[in-house]
């Protein structure tokens, strides 16, 4: 078996929530079957040189057809949860709150959640994880216009009606910081630095907050939850100087705080308040009513650590990131941890735990919120390259996973964090965004050579076991 005795450093409830996470755009495909519509990140893959090696998502991990596969690997792996994300323009072509709805879309995802169910395993579905209706876009700018809280409502509304006697758990957007980031890579070509970088993410809070209030006035009688789900690495001082001291906390007041304050605490920080001036985000009395305590659960994704000298940002980025560079290289050239694929990723296992206690002590504790862990996982530098069988032998990805949970289990019984779950990313190898088919997360193999079977990868088996043994005590 890949598991053994080393996990020995605590245990957790009986009923803690372990499960996996995907993305529609990045495991679907099937983009255009069955009246689909075109999402941004189908416009983006057509752009030359945009994502690595000219990859799209047409097909992906193939599981707009294959999802009974993916139910049958989740059981195989004793999954509890199983996270995934609906294609709003799978199911609204074009997005609008007056635009017509796609039965074939919803059916898909109703006879997705039925099988999971039936295999025991409880659906979180996130209703959007940064595939926009390119309808949308094109109207009126997508998320950078006040018309998109509207449409998000309605779209939610949809899934709540349709899919909410069966799905209990539901995150309203992922990533917030990553969406206004991407929108200024290219998802929003006429995008303006000065006041897009504050009016979206307003427009996400709000849209977020206005789907909370939907499910909240009209769904309760479902009885299940809801939030927002945010990510945030661990930011370090590199050095003593003052600058280095005060720029990681700089980050995170934009990346982290301006989402998690108002949407937990009511307010923004101070920060935010200071660098945007009149450009900040406006909230009536109404609207602040209905953001602050707006989200359930703190649904967090993190991966890494980063540093922070104290050297400024210069460019016309400089407002999102804080002020401050971040870098995982140190002054004589040495990792601040082992590198995995993508440019971010290096393994910091501490910085995992110090992430969590900060999350815990600003936002869990003051407001009785639960923490669960959405997305966490690893890439293997050239994994892609092996092929079967060696790309099942994924020790390395088990070694990420037994240092960042045992952080986690640190957290939980010598912290004292409320963590109620823990989903790895990812089920299975899938297009990773601009790095295309290049990087992958899977604890599952994808074989598109061979007709997208599923083979399940050694990290899958290890998480099975060691879940199964933390919560057996
Ligand atoms: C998650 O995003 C996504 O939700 C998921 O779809 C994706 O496949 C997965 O991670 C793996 O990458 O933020 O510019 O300062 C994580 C987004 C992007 C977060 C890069 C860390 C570091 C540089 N990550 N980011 S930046």
């Amino acid at each position: 078996p890949a598991f053994n005795e080393e996990f020995t450093t605590g245990t957790l409830p009986k009923d803690f929530q372990y499960g996996f996470a995907t993305a529609a755009w990045q495991i679907e495909g099937g983009w255009d079957q069955d009246g689909r519509g075109p999402c941004v990140w189908d416009d983006l893959a057509a752009k030359p040189g945009y994502i690595a090696n000219g990859d799209n998502g047409h097909v992906a991990a193939n599981s707009y057809n294959l999802w009974r596969e993916d139910v049958r690997v989740l059981k195989e792996l004793g999954a509890k949860v199983y996270r995934f994300s609906v294609s709003w323009s799978r199911v609204i072509p074009k997005g609008g709150r007056a635009d017509e709805v796609n039965e074939a879309g919803i059916a898909y995802y109703s006879n997705l959640v039925d099988a999971l169910l039936e295999a025991g395993i409880e659906p979180c579905v996130t209703i959007f994880h940064w595939d926009l209706p390119s309808a949308l876009e094109a109207r009126y700018g997508g998320w950078s216009n006040r018309e998109i809280v509207a449409d998000f409502e309605a779209y939610s509304r949809l899934l709540f009606s349709r899919l909410g006697d069966r799905v209990k758990h539901w995150i309203t957007i992922n990533e917030p910081f990553i969406v206004l980031r991407n929108m200024s890579r290219g998802v929003k070509p006429d995008y303006d630095w000065e006041i897009d970088t504050w009016r979206i993410p307003g427009h996400m809070i709000l849209a977020h907050a206005a789907a909370v209030k939907a499910y909240r006035d009209d769904f309760t009688h479902q009885g299940g939850d809801i939030g927002i789900c945010l990510n945030c690495d661990w930011f370090e001082p590199l050095g003593d100087s003052a600058e280095a001291q005060l720029a990681p906390q700089a980050r995170r007041d934009t990346y982290l705080g301006l989402y998690a304050d108002p949407i937990y605490l009511g307010r923004f920080p101070q920060r935010c308040i200071d660098t945007a001036g009149d450009r900040l985000p406006q909230f009536t009395d109404d609207e602040w009513a209905m953001v602050k305590g707006s989200s359930d659960v703190f649904y967090l994704n993190s991966y890494s650590t980063h540093w922070f000298t104290g050297e400024k940002l210069t460019d016309e980025t400089k407002e999102m990131y804080g002020g401050y560079v971040s870098t995982q290289l140190d002054s004589e050239g040495k990792l601040i941890g082992e590198a995995g694929q993508p440019g971010f990723l290096k393994i910091v296992p501490w910085g995992f735990r110090n992430i969590i206690t900060y999350i815990h002590n600003r936002y869990l504790k003051p407001t009785s919120t639960p923490l669960v862990i959405s997305e966490n996982g690893f890439s293997i530098a050239k994994e892609a390259t092996l092929g079967l069988p060696r790309v099942l032998d994924d020790t390395k990805r088990i070694d990420y996973f037994r240092a960042y949970i045992g952080e986690l289990v640190k957290a939980v019984n010598e912290d004292g964090v409320d963590v109620r779950g823990y989903y790895a990313w990812s089920l299975l190898d899938n297009i990773e965004w601009m790095s295309g088919f290049e990087c992958l997360f899977g604890s599952v193999f994808v074989d598109r050579e061979n007709g997208h079977a599923r083979h399940i990868k050694k990290s899958g088996y290890w998480l099975k076991e060691y879940f199964e043994a933390a919560t057996s005590k």
